[in-house]
């Protein structure tokens, strides 16, 4: 689409919102930028848009705009395909892109996208890491907290866009078509948004609906949903396995990752030389060289590149020690199967800090994880409740109740004995209480280091 000149409805006015409309500015496009939040900081967020958006009308709280007057519209990823507004612009006719979509229609040069329930952070990280080291011109954008919008124009033939894709983003797109894609895996997460699990796999996978025979998509093997999806989709597909050995695709053998193009089989790198831990992380360090392989990325590129990368910022993030009290930051478990991940990290007695924003997720598997190593469970937030009923009716009843993560992390330290560890891991979203779960981490590791000792 021409967009020179177009009026276009920019919904949302966060860091995708803000993206999107210096980028449609740009074009030669005359974007109105719409939030539903009343008390907005209208003057903050013109602050914000760059001097060439400056001009753009910021409009708040109810939805007032004339559908009828515009060409497009773009929706941020937090906002709802079915809110009554953007039910309004479907039923007229309307155009609508995620910023997702924006991005990559105002963009040029290959994108390897990444989805997936867990990992999507990490594996995005590698394999941005692999790229920067195979060529210039690498971006790494998306979920992972630049929007793609901000970097489109950045872009060229020759660019390699590496980006995380969440479900919100996966929802509205149209033409977005990676050359390589991977679904890392499928757990229930975000059912507030989409109301069912098959409803959400569906959206995720969506990442392969523009692919063809040229491309290739990642996928593991170990899980069901995404096997009997590899046997029906357009795309090469290359799968990994931290079970199983493949004849094409990767896998984990004696502590070692393979690649096997079918016909022969070379080992990537040993485990022991990752620094990242864990087999959640192995199956992200296959799946990011799995993707870097297909693009033609050397083997010993690939595995020097893993063997460099250290553990994301927020993912079982070691803060420091205190009087023997080992302190992890993994507020980017924000669902019950990352959370689960984390508590499976820890080799010590745990005092784990849950709760938060209510996505409609279970915790039943989550408490099961605890397996002996939880000695107190700190609960906070808005599923506090849910999450202490959850854990009494599993025979766990070491529960503290915080109103705040400052109490949370008090009550955890002063029953912290030398030795064990104290993890922030709260299986659930921080919108409850913080703008996101960078901001719950960053305070959580304020708090720590405030601690004495
Ligand atoms: N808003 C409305 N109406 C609504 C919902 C939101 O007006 O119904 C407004 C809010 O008032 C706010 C703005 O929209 O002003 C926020 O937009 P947003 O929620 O899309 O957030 P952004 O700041 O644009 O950040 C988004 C992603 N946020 C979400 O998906 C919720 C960020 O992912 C992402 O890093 C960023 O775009 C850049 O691509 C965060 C996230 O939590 C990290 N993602 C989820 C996850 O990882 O589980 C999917």
């Amino acid at each position: 689409m021409d967009l020179k000149d177009k009026r276009v409805l920019v919904f949302g006015a966060g860091i995708s919102g803000i993206g999107a409309v210096s980028l449609l500015c740009e074009k030669g496009a005359q974007p109105i930028l719409y939030d539903s939040r009343e008390t907005l900081d209208t003057e903050e967020v013109r602050r914000r848009l760059g001097s060439g958006a400056r001009r753009t009308p910021i409009l708040c709280g109810d939805f007032s705009v004339p559908v009828e007057e515009l060409d497009l519209a773009v929706l941020s990823p937090g906002v709802p395909t079915d809110l009554p507004a953007v039910r309004k612009m479907k039923d007229r006719g309307l155009k609508i892109w995620g910023e997702v979509e924006l991005a990559y229609q105002c963009s040029a040069g290959s994108v390897l996208a990444v989805t997936g329930t867990n990992g999507k952070t990490t594996t995005t990280s590698l394999l941005g890491e692999i790229m920067k080291a195979h060529q210039d011109n690498t971006f790494v954008v998306g979920n992972i907290g630049t929007p793609y919008t901000q970097e489109a124009l950045k872009m060229n033939k020759n660019s390699v866009t590496v980006a995380e894709i969440s479900s919100f983003q996966l929802e509205t797109i149209d033409q977005f078509h990676p050359k390589c894609s991977a679904i890392l895996n499928l757990t229930p997460d975000h059912l507030d948004r989409h109301h069912t699990m098959e409803e959400y796999i569906r959206v995720k996978e969506r990442i392969a609906e523009n692919q063809t025979e040229e491309d290739v998509c990642v996928l593991n093997y170990e899980d069901p949903a995404l096997r009997a999806f590899g046997e029906k989709i357009a795309p090469q597909v290359l799968y990994f396995s931290s079970a199983h050995k493949l004849k094409k695709g990767l896998w984990l053998e004696n502590g070692k990752i393979f690649y096997g193009d079918g016909t022969h089989a070379v080992p990537v790198i040993d485990t022991a030389d990752l620094r990242i831990l864990g087999r959640h992380n192995w199956e992200n360090a296959m799946a990011a060289a799995g993707m870097a392989l297909a693009f033609g990325v050397p083997v010993k590129t690939v595995a020097d590149a893993l063997a460099r990368f250290q553990a994301v910022e927020h993912r079982i993030e070691f803060v420091c020690e205190k009087k023997g009290v080992a302190y992890y930051n993994d507020s980017k478990g924000t669902n019950p199967d990352a959370a689960t991940k984390g508590i499976q990290a820890m080799n010590r007695p745990t005092l784990l800090i849950g709760g938060g924003f209510d996505k409609g997720s279970s915790y039943e598997e989550w408490i099961d994880s605890f397996d002996g190593k939880v000695k107190y469970l700190v609960v906070l937030g808005q599923t506090r409740e849910k999450i202490a009923r959850a854990a009494r009716e599993r025979g766990f009843t070491d529960i503290l109740m915080a109103d705040s993560l400052e109490e949370a992390v008090k009550l955890s330290a002063d029953r912290a004995e030398p030795g064990d560890a104290v993890l922030l891991s709260p299986a659930c979203a921080s919108w409850d209480m913080f703008p996101n779960y960078e901001v719950r981490g960053r305070r959580f590791k304020e708090l720590v280091g405030e601690l004495e000792g």
